[in-house]
């Protein structure tokens, strides 16, 4: 199963355009605001809770892989100005979590949340459509801890920030808020086209 988000149009070949003021990584370097978490896929649970705090659905490990999963080939921005290209993901996109879910009208904005305690904040139409996935698999391979295994947020037209490694669930809410960066000076929105790396851009 194919995404068309991320393949339904054809991409030139590198070089190509990166955002302004980023530079290109071949390796894949390890940012995190703490400690690598370490769940146990026994524990592990995936929670999408609506705005009132009400639990919506709740996936096991076992019933969150059983979803349909899609795989993506993108680039991805990291806010200290490296760019990575042409990466593969596999995971579960947020229009089949929707979708299993039942939620056909859901609010506007979301706050994912994360084992370890990070946040981010995403408005919604920027998951749907193939653009925002929970991903499990990267190159082939399952997730690495530092990486954000066994699960973590990928919305890879915004700045890496708003990928949220270790991600145990989505909050929808009905108006923005910031999250963990957001507060500390990051752009709430996040778009590395327009260099809205913090407050004010
Ligand atoms: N839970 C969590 N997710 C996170 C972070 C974090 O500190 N904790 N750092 C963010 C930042 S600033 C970046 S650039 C990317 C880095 O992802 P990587 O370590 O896989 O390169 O993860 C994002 N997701
Ligand atoms: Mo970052």
């Amino acid at each position: 199963m194919v995404s068309r988000g991320f393949f339904g149009r054809r991409r030139p070949e590198p070089p190509r355009p990166i955002p302004p003021g980023q530079y290109l990584e071949n390796g894949f370097p390890v940012l995190s605001a703490g400690p690598t978490p370490r769940t146990s896929l026994e524990t592990w649970t995936f929670s999408l809770v609506d705005s009132m705090a009400e639990l919506l659905v709740q996936w096991s490990w076992e019933e969150f892989i059983a979803l349909p999963q899609t795989e993506i080939f993108v680039d991805i921005h990291c806010v200290t100005k490296w760019s990575k290209l042409d990466t593969t993901w596999r995971g579960v996109a947020f229009d089949t979590l929707l979708e299993a879910a039942g939620i056909t009208d859901p609010d506007p904005y979301i706050m994912a949340f994360c084992d370890g305690g990070y946040t981010t904040n995403v408005p919604t139409a920027d998951l749907l459509g193939g653009r925002g996935m929970v991903a499990l698999e990267f190159d082939g391979a399952p997730l690495q801890p530092a990486h954000g295994g066994p699960a973590r947020l990928l919305v890879p037209h915004l700045y890496f920030w708003k990928s949220a490694k270790w991600v145990r669930g989505l909050h929808f809410m009905t108006q923005d808020r910031p999250g963990f960066w957001e507060e500390a000076g990051y752009h709430m929105y996040g778009d590395p086209w327009k260099e809205q790396r913090y407050w004010g851009d």
